[in-house]
């Protein structure tokens, strides 16, 4: 079962998001799960077996918010390599709930996983298609030999979806593959999301 006891070091380079505090959790004797405040685009470990995720849409060609800032972080190549990804239907590279990866180019990652949450007032069922996006993001990160994985808060921002419950989706979603990965780490942009992903992770691990 979850340890719980959570202790707060300072992220220093190596796993940091601009640097600040970490708030670790275990999952299970060799997998911790990491939260802090940050920019995801500075975010990387070791740049081999390391990847972080994106919240795209599902053309997959750029946005705005952190999609905006990953695709400016990465340079063109990023965009190029996202176009390469075959459409399913017309318009559609990445369905919501599903996950696609990429070369990470000049970020410091070795990948970008790709993914779609719902629009919080639009999607019928909400809340599977965020379960699905941590989910399929997390198998397709395993397939690929990833030990290190960093997520933003998908759907939280354009897409609406309310903090408090998208927080507990993420943190339930994410136990499931306790074990899995050496690191699983939260860089989340707002302290109030911040705030809310300490207390699902506090309540949940
Ligand atoms: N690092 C970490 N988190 C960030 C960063 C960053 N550099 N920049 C923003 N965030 P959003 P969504 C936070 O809107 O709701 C795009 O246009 C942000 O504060 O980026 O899934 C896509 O192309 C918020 O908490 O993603 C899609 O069309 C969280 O990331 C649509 O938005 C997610 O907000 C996806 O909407």
């Amino acid at each position: 079962s979850p340890i719980r006891a959570r202790v707060r070091v300072w992220s220093g380079m190596a796993g940091g998001g601009g640097g600040g505090a970490v708030d670790r959790f275990e999952l299970s004797p060799s997998s911790v799960l990491k939260l802090q405040k940050g920019d995801i685009t500075v975010w990387s470990v070791d740049g081999s077996t390391d990847a972080i995720v994106n919240a795209a849409n599902e053309l997959m060609l750029g946005g705005g918010g952190v999609d905006g800032a990953i695709h400016r972080a990465a340079g063109p190549e990023l965009r190029e390599a996202c176009r390469a990804v075959p459409m399913v239907r017309p318009g559609v590279r990445c369905p919501t709930g599903e996950a696609r990866i990429t070369p990470a180019f000049r970020l410091p990652v070795s990948r970008v996983i790709h993914t779609v949450g719902p629009i919080y007032d639009v999607h019928p069922q909400p809340k599977v298609s965020l379960e699905n996006a941590y989910r399929n993001s997390l198998r397709l990160a395993k397939e690929n030999g990833i030990q290190y994985i960093a997520f933003p808060a998908i759907s939280c921002g354009v897409f609406r979806y309310p903090y408090n419950e998208a927080s507990r989706i993420a943190i339930s979603t994410i136990k499931e593959f306790s074990g899995d990965f050496n690191e699983v780490h939260f860089v989340l942009f707002s302290d109030d999301i911040y705030q809310s992903w300490l207390e699902a992770a506090r309540e949940l691990l």
